[in-house]
């Protein structure tokens, strides 16, 4: 059991520039050797091309589509590349979009997939019900086959995942907008809001792992870091208050890795502008390294 780090540095979706410096903020403070030193065997794929945010002035309820499209499509091509190679992908973004790429590329190889989205957003806004055209918050939406056609077929089928294949955790209600809450209620997504956990978000991330393995032969966890609270490690590109505690976090993150079914790992929404001196990508990585020795544990069971 080996690993495929990959960086995707574009903030090709996101609410502004940022985040496509973290992959080289994350490996600058030492990422790859925090993830050796906790026993994983990780090989450095490298990066794909910088893509920075910029504002569309003509497609305003579909920013930067061409953009988000074309990432994403890379995005699948580098991990496909990795699982032909046995690896596990962990890819570094990049905004929330990256994360359809990733399940496009995994599709190719593995059709029996779940997906675990560890986010502080159910990310179901479309251009058609968007106030700010962002692809950002737009992810889950486009993973279910609604929204811009493009985006909705990166992947080699349509729509990418059945709804019952696709578990959110951690999501606010209070960043939930109006028309999202519709599709959400009658959705058939597993639905884990932050506000539902009270003191055993651990004892609930085993849960919703368990359900999900229940379903699925392969299961990938998406993890935005605006799934902590930013009033506790203020990394996110959009900050989220009342969110989990960062340890929590980081537990259930371990829980999610933890899957003798995981098939990839995706980290997006740090914003290294928000830790001018880097110390919270310090502190981010050491726990974030943490989390993820079990998983080192499981494959030397293998
Ligand atoms: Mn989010």
């Amino acid at each position: 059991m080996k690993f495929g780090l990959i960086g995707v540095p574009s903030s090709a979706g996101a609410h502004g520039p940022g985040q496509e410096k973290a992959p080289f903020a994350l490996r600058q403070a030492g990422l790859l050797g925090a993830l050796r030193e906790a026993g994983l065997e990780v090989e450095d794929l490298g990066d794909l091309p910088v893509v920075r945010f910029a504002p569309d002035r003509v497609e305003r309820r579909r920013q930067s589509q061409s953009q988000v499209v074309k990432v994403a499509r890379q995005v699948a091509e580098a991990v496909a590349r990795a699982v032909e190679r046995e690896l596990i992908p962990i890819v570094l973004g990049g905004d929330c979009t990256i994360t359809l790429g990733v399940v496009a590329g995994l599709l190719r190889h593995q059709p029996d997939l779940g997906l675990i989205y560890f986010d502080g957003d159910a990310d179901l806004t479309t251009p058609e019900t968007t106030h700010s055209g962002i692809f950002d918050s737009m992810g889950v939406a486009h993973l279910i086959g609604q929204g811009d056609p493009d985006l909705a077929h990166v992947g080699p089928r349509f729509p990418l995942l059945p709804q019952d294949r696709i578990v959110l955790f951690g999501f606010h209600p209070y960043e939930i907008e109006p028309d999202e809450s519709r599709v959400l209620e009658a959705s058939a997504m597993t639905k884990y809001p932050v506000t539902s956990m009270d003191d055993r978000p651990v004892e609930l991330a085993a849960q919703a792992r368990a359900r999900l393995e229940e379903r699925a032969r392969a299961v990938a966890v998406h993890f935005d870091v605006d799934v902590m609270d930013s009033a506790e490690i203020p990394l996110a590109d959009w900050p989220h208050y009342d969110a989990l505690s960062f340890g929590d976090a980081m537990r259930c993150l371990s829980v999610f890795v933890g899957s003798p079914k995981l098939a990839a790992l995706v980290v997006t929404e740090i914003n290294p502008d928000n830790d001018p001196d880097g110390l919270l990508v310090r502190q981010f990585i050491d726990a974030f390294a943490g989390a993820l020795r079990p998983v080192a544990a499981n494959a030397a069971r293998r």
